[in-house]
Protein backbone atom coordinates (compact mmCIF):
# COMPACT_ATOMS: atom_id res chain seq x y z
CA UNK A 1 0.00 0.00 0.00
CA UNK A 2 0.96 3.45 -0.65
CA UNK A 3 2.52 4.74 2.16
CA UNK A 4 1.54 8.94 1.82
CA UNK A 5 3.45 10.43 5.14
CA UNK A 6 5.68 13.51 4.36
CA UNK A 7 8.96 13.66 3.04
CA UNK A 8 12.08 15.13 4.58
CA UNK A 9 14.99 15.95 3.18
CA UNK A 10 17.81 14.95 5.67
CA UNK A 11 19.39 18.72 6.14
CA UNK A 12 16.12 19.68 7.24
CA UNK A 13 15.17 16.67 9.22
CA UNK A 14 18.87 17.10 11.11
CA UNK A 15 18.09 20.78 11.44
CA UNK A 16 14.45 19.78 12.96
CA UNK A 17 15.59 17.26 15.54
CA UNK A 18 18.62 19.88 16.53
CA UNK A 19 16.04 22.78 17.29
CA UNK A 20 18.19 24.24 14.41
CA UNK A 21 16.67 27.19 12.83
CA UNK A 22 14.29 26.32 9.88
CA UNK A 23 12.64 28.62 7.63
CA UNK A 24 9.74 26.90 5.03
CA UNK A 25 9.33 28.23 1.82
CA UNK A 26 5.95 28.16 -0.62
CA UNK A 27 6.38 26.66 -3.72
CA UNK A 28 3.17 28.75 -5.91
CA UNK A 29 5.26 31.51 -5.52
CA UNK A 30 7.45 29.78 -8.27
CA UNK A 31 5.20 27.83 -10.86
CA UNK A 32 2.40 30.30 -10.80
CA UNK A 33 3.66 33.49 -9.28
CA UNK A 34 6.61 34.29 -11.25
CA UNK A 35 7.21 34.08 -15.00
CA UNK A 36 9.96 31.30 -16.26
CA UNK A 37 12.78 31.40 -16.08
CA UNK A 38 13.36 34.01 -13.27
CA UNK A 39 11.06 31.90 -11.23
CA UNK A 40 13.96 29.23 -10.75
CA UNK A 41 16.64 31.67 -10.38
CA UNK A 42 15.07 33.40 -7.55
CA UNK A 43 13.57 29.82 -5.89
CA UNK A 44 17.47 29.40 -5.15
CA UNK A 45 18.25 33.04 -4.35
CA UNK A 46 15.33 32.79 -1.60
CA UNK A 47 16.85 29.35 -0.01
CA UNK A 48 20.34 31.03 -0.22
CA UNK A 49 19.07 34.55 1.33
CA UNK A 50 17.24 32.14 4.18
CA UNK A 51 21.31 30.02 4.47
CA UNK A 52 23.35 33.40 4.74
CA UNK A 53 21.02 34.71 7.80
CA UNK A 54 21.80 31.29 9.40
CA UNK A 55 18.60 29.08 9.17
CA UNK A 56 18.08 26.17 6.67
CA UNK A 57 15.44 26.74 4.13
CA UNK A 58 12.82 23.67 3.58
CA UNK A 59 10.79 24.97 0.10
CA UNK A 60 7.54 22.37 0.31
CA UNK A 61 5.82 20.98 -2.70
CA UNK A 62 4.48 17.85 -4.24
CA UNK A 63 6.57 15.83 -6.31
CA UNK A 64 5.04 12.45 -8.09
CA UNK A 65 2.47 12.32 -5.61
CA UNK A 66 4.72 13.08 -2.66
CA UNK A 67 4.36 15.97 -0.31
CA UNK A 68 7.97 17.09 0.14
CA UNK A 69 9.33 19.23 2.75
CA UNK A 70 12.87 20.26 1.46
CA UNK A 71 12.95 20.33 -2.16
CA UNK A 72 16.51 19.29 -4.23
CA UNK A 73 17.63 21.46 -6.82
CA UNK A 74 16.54 18.82 -9.45
CA UNK A 75 12.98 18.79 -8.05
CA UNK A 76 13.60 22.72 -7.55
CA UNK A 77 13.84 23.00 -11.16
CA UNK A 78 10.90 20.22 -12.07
CA UNK A 79 8.76 22.06 -10.53
CA UNK A 80 9.76 25.47 -11.84
CA UNK A 81 10.23 24.48 -15.41
CA UNK A 82 6.74 22.60 -15.01
CA UNK A 83 3.69 23.84 -17.27
CA UNK A 84 1.54 20.95 -15.41
CA UNK A 85 2.51 21.52 -11.77
CA UNK A 86 -1.20 22.13 -10.18
CA UNK A 87 -1.46 25.21 -7.60
CA UNK A 88 -2.28 23.01 -4.47
CA UNK A 89 -4.19 24.63 -1.46
CA UNK A 90 -4.94 22.73 1.41
CA UNK A 91 -8.29 20.85 0.53
CA UNK A 92 -6.03 19.99 -3.17
CA UNK A 93 -2.94 18.07 -1.23
CA UNK A 94 -4.95 14.47 -0.26
CA UNK A 95 -6.31 14.39 -4.04
CA UNK A 96 -3.21 15.65 -5.79
CA UNK A 97 -1.22 12.86 -3.25
CA UNK A 98 -3.36 9.88 -4.99
CA UNK A 99 -3.19 10.90 -7.97
CA UNK A 100 0.57 11.38 -8.23
CA UNK A 101 1.13 14.86 -9.73
CA UNK A 102 3.01 17.20 -9.14
CA UNK A 103 2.03 20.23 -7.38
CA UNK A 104 2.81 23.77 -5.77
CA UNK A 105 1.91 24.93 -1.90
CA UNK A 106 -0.27 27.81 -1.23
CA UNK A 107 0.67 29.81 1.68
CA UNK A 108 -2.12 27.81 3.31
CA UNK A 109 -0.82 24.27 2.06
CA UNK A 110 2.57 25.52 3.12
CA UNK A 111 1.75 26.26 6.30
CA UNK A 112 -0.45 23.73 7.34
CA UNK A 113 2.55 20.94 6.11
CA UNK A 114 5.50 23.73 7.77
CA UNK A 115 3.42 23.36 11.00
CA UNK A 116 3.13 19.41 11.01
CA UNK A 117 6.03 19.26 9.94
CA UNK A 118 7.17 21.29 13.32
CA UNK A 119 8.04 24.43 11.46
CA UNK A 120 7.69 27.41 13.51
CA UNK A 121 8.69 30.13 10.58
CA UNK A 122 7.64 30.50 7.50
CA UNK A 123 8.53 33.27 4.41
CA UNK A 124 6.38 34.31 0.97
CA UNK A 125 5.90 36.91 -0.88
CA UNK A 126 1.65 38.46 0.00
CA UNK A 127 -0.99 36.37 1.39
CA UNK A 128 -4.11 35.40 -0.17
CA UNK A 129 -7.34 37.59 1.15
CA UNK A 130 -10.57 38.58 0.19
CA UNK A 131 -11.10 39.34 -3.35
CA UNK A 132 -12.89 42.31 -4.24
CA UNK A 133 -16.22 41.64 -5.52
CA UNK A 134 -16.21 38.62 -3.03
CA UNK A 135 -19.77 39.97 -1.55
CA UNK A 136 -20.58 38.66 -4.79
CA UNK A 137 -18.03 36.13 -5.65
CA UNK A 138 -17.39 34.63 -2.31
CA UNK A 139 -13.64 34.56 -3.11
CA UNK A 140 -12.10 34.00 -0.18
CA UNK A 141 -8.48 32.47 -0.12
CA UNK A 142 -8.21 29.85 1.72
CA UNK A 143 -4.87 31.09 3.44
CA UNK A 144 -7.20 33.06 5.68
CA UNK A 145 -9.00 30.45 7.22
CA UNK A 146 -6.03 28.06 7.10
CA UNK A 147 -3.96 30.96 9.19
CA UNK A 148 -6.88 30.83 11.99
CA UNK A 149 -5.90 27.15 12.83
CA UNK A 150 -2.35 26.87 12.00
CA UNK A 151 0.20 27.24 14.98
CA UNK A 152 3.22 29.22 12.80
CA UNK A 153 4.68 32.88 11.78
CA UNK A 154 4.59 34.26 8.50
CA UNK A 155 6.10 36.45 7.34
CA UNK A 156 4.45 38.89 4.65
CA UNK A 157 4.48 41.92 2.31
CA UNK A 158 0.95 42.37 3.71
CA UNK A 159 -1.76 40.70 1.19
CA UNK A 160 -1.79 42.00 -2.63
CA UNK A 161 -3.14 45.10 -3.51
CA UNK A 162 -5.35 42.88 -5.92
CA UNK A 163 -7.13 42.05 -3.35
CA UNK A 164 -9.95 43.91 -0.75
CA UNK A 165 -6.92 44.98 2.07
CA UNK A 166 -9.80 46.46 4.37
CA UNK A 167 -11.98 43.30 3.93
CA UNK A 168 -9.25 40.79 4.64
CA UNK A 169 -7.58 42.89 7.67
CA UNK A 170 -11.58 42.38 8.97
CA UNK A 171 -11.40 38.70 8.39
CA UNK A 172 -7.82 38.12 9.55
CA UNK A 173 -9.50 39.86 13.00
CA UNK A 174 -12.64 37.91 13.00
CA UNK A 175 -10.59 34.83 12.39
CA UNK A 176 -8.00 35.34 15.51
CA UNK A 177 -4.68 36.27 13.33
CA UNK A 178 -2.08 37.74 15.56
CA UNK A 179 -0.42 40.61 13.62
CA UNK A 180 1.96 42.99 13.87
CA UNK A 181 4.17 45.49 11.29
CA UNK A 182 7.92 44.83 11.46
CA UNK A 183 9.02 48.30 12.14
CA UNK A 184 5.74 50.38 11.23
CA UNK A 185 2.45 50.90 12.50
CA UNK A 186 1.08 50.59 8.72
CA UNK A 187 0.06 47.41 6.69
CA UNK A 188 1.61 47.31 3.39
CA UNK A 189 0.39 46.59 0.37
CA UNK A 190 2.46 44.45 -1.05
CA UNK A 191 3.68 46.00 -4.33
CA UNK A 192 3.27 49.14 -2.22
CA UNK A 193 4.62 50.18 0.98
CA UNK A 194 1.49 51.70 2.76
CA UNK A 195 -1.67 49.78 2.04
CA UNK A 196 -3.41 52.20 3.56
CA UNK A 197 -4.71 50.91 6.59
CA UNK A 198 -3.36 51.14 10.78
CA UNK A 199 -2.12 48.06 12.29
CA UNK A 200 -2.60 47.65 16.45
CA UNK A 201 1.34 46.46 17.11
CA UNK A 202 4.14 46.69 16.09
CA UNK A 203 7.98 45.39 16.63
CA UNK A 204 11.60 46.52 15.89
CA UNK A 205 13.36 43.08 15.71
CA UNK A 206 13.65 39.61 15.14
CA UNK A 207 14.36 39.32 19.19
CA UNK A 208 10.90 40.95 19.28
CA UNK A 209 9.19 38.37 17.17
CA UNK A 210 10.29 35.51 19.07
CA UNK A 211 9.01 36.96 22.19
CA UNK A 212 5.61 37.34 20.92
CA UNK A 213 5.67 33.80 19.76
CA UNK A 214 7.38 32.47 23.19
CA UNK A 215 4.45 34.36 24.87
CA UNK A 216 1.59 33.06 22.20
CA UNK A 217 3.00 29.48 23.10
CA UNK A 218 2.67 30.04 26.78
CA UNK A 219 -0.84 31.29 27.12
CA UNK A 220 -1.97 27.63 24.81
CA UNK A 221 -4.94 29.87 24.57
CA UNK A 222 -5.02 29.28 20.83
CA UNK A 223 -3.58 27.54 17.36
CA UNK A 224 -3.75 30.70 15.10
CA UNK A 225 -0.66 32.11 13.28
CA UNK A 226 1.36 35.13 14.05
CA UNK A 227 1.64 37.33 10.72
CA UNK A 228 4.83 39.51 10.68
CA UNK A 229 3.98 42.26 7.96
CA UNK A 230 7.30 43.70 6.51
CA UNK A 231 6.96 46.57 4.27
CA UNK A 232 9.29 47.28 1.48
CA UNK A 233 10.98 50.88 1.76
CA UNK A 234 9.20 53.89 -0.18
CA UNK A 235 12.10 54.07 -2.25
CA UNK A 236 11.70 50.54 -3.35
CA UNK A 237 8.19 50.16 -4.19
CA UNK A 238 6.28 50.26 -7.28
CA UNK A 239 5.53 53.31 -8.47
CA UNK A 240 2.22 54.31 -6.76
CA UNK A 241 0.59 55.44 -10.19
CA UNK A 242 1.69 52.42 -12.51
CA UNK A 243 -0.02 50.50 -9.68
CA UNK A 244 -3.23 51.80 -9.96
CA UNK A 245 -3.08 52.08 -13.80
CA UNK A 246 -2.15 48.17 -14.42
CA UNK A 247 -4.52 47.16 -11.23
CA UNK A 248 -7.37 48.88 -13.29
CA UNK A 249 -6.51 47.61 -16.65
CA UNK A 250 -6.06 44.25 -14.66
CA UNK A 251 -9.46 43.77 -13.03
CA UNK A 252 -11.01 45.03 -16.25
CA UNK A 253 -9.62 41.83 -18.00
CA UNK A 254 -10.67 39.73 -15.55
CA UNK A 255 -13.98 40.80 -15.73
CA UNK A 256 -13.83 40.79 -19.47
CA UNK A 257 -12.58 37.60 -20.13
CA UNK A 258 -14.37 35.48 -17.26
CA UNK A 259 -11.79 35.00 -14.99
CA UNK A 260 -12.65 33.40 -11.53
CA UNK A 261 -11.66 30.76 -8.90
CA UNK A 262 -7.54 29.69 -8.57
CA UNK A 263 -7.25 31.61 -11.76
CA UNK A 264 -7.44 34.87 -10.63
CA UNK A 265 -4.22 35.33 -8.35
CA UNK A 266 -1.39 33.95 -11.06
CA UNK A 267 -3.35 35.85 -14.07
CA UNK A 268 -3.41 39.00 -12.51
CA UNK A 269 0.11 38.99 -10.98
CA UNK A 270 1.25 37.90 -14.71
CA UNK A 271 -0.50 40.92 -16.00
CA UNK A 272 1.23 43.20 -13.68
CA UNK A 273 4.65 41.75 -14.79
CA UNK A 274 3.90 41.97 -18.65
CA UNK A 275 1.91 45.36 -17.98
CA UNK A 276 5.09 46.97 -15.91
CA UNK A 277 7.20 45.24 -18.49
CA UNK A 278 9.30 44.00 -15.52
CA UNK A 279 9.20 46.56 -12.69
CA UNK A 280 6.29 44.93 -10.48
CA UNK A 281 8.72 41.69 -10.85
CA UNK A 282 11.45 43.33 -9.43
CA UNK A 283 9.80 44.70 -7.12
CA UNK A 284 8.46 40.94 -6.61
CA UNK A 285 11.81 39.55 -5.96
CA UNK A 286 12.68 42.23 -3.38
CA UNK A 287 9.70 41.48 -1.00
CA UNK A 288 10.47 37.87 -0.94
CA UNK A 289 13.94 38.01 -0.70
CA UNK A 290 14.03 40.88 2.46
CA UNK A 291 10.95 38.49 3.69
CA UNK A 292 13.20 35.46 3.64
CA UNK A 293 16.22 37.36 5.35
CA UNK A 294 13.44 38.51 8.15
CA UNK A 295 11.99 35.11 8.76
CA UNK A 296 15.55 33.68 9.00
CA UNK A 297 16.46 36.12 11.38
CA UNK A 298 12.96 35.46 13.52
CA UNK A 299 13.88 31.68 13.38
CA UNK A 300 17.34 31.90 14.65
CA UNK A 301 16.22 34.67 17.25
CA UNK A 302 13.17 32.29 18.34
CA UNK A 303 15.80 29.29 18.12
CA UNK A 304 18.09 31.00 20.80
CA UNK A 305 15.01 31.36 23.09
CA UNK A 306 14.41 27.69 23.37
CA UNK A 307 18.42 26.18 22.99
CA UNK A 308 20.48 28.58 25.64
N1 LIG B 1 1.73 36.09 -3.27
C1 LIG B 1 2.58 36.32 -4.31
N2 LIG B 1 2.59 35.44 -5.34
C2 LIG B 1 1.80 34.34 -5.34
C3 LIG B 1 0.94 34.10 -4.24
C4 LIG B 1 0.93 35.01 -3.25
O1 LIG B 1 3.31 37.27 -4.31
O2 LIG B 1 1.87 33.57 -6.28
C5 LIG B 1 0.16 32.84 -4.17
C6 LIG B 1 0.35 32.26 -2.76
O3 LIG B 1 0.70 30.90 -2.90
C7 LIG B 1 -1.02 32.40 -2.13
C8 LIG B 1 -1.91 32.23 -3.33
O4 LIG B 1 -1.25 31.45 -1.13
O5 LIG B 1 -1.23 33.01 -4.33
C9 LIG B 1 -3.31 32.71 -3.09
O6 LIG B 1 -4.10 32.23 -4.13
P1 LIG B 1 -5.70 32.25 -3.97
O7 LIG B 1 -6.05 33.71 -3.99
O8 LIG B 1 -6.21 31.49 -5.15
O9 LIG B 1 -6.01 31.57 -2.66
MN1 LIG C 1 -9.59 32.33 -4.58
Amino acid sequence: MTDYRIHFNDEVSAALSEGRPVVALESTIISHGLPRPDNLRVAREIEQTVREAGAVPATIGMIGGELRVGLDDAQLVRLAGSDSAAKLSVRDLAPAAAAGVDGATTVAATSAVAAAAGIEVFATGGLGGVHREAAQTFDESADLVTLARTPITVVCAGVKSILDVGATLERLETLGVSLVGYRTRRFPGFFITDGGFDLDWSVDSPAQVAAVMAARDDHALHRGALLVANPLPVEEQLDPQLHDRTLADGLAMLARDGITGKAVTPFLLGHFHSATEGASLAVNVRIILRNAGLAAQIAVAAAARTTP
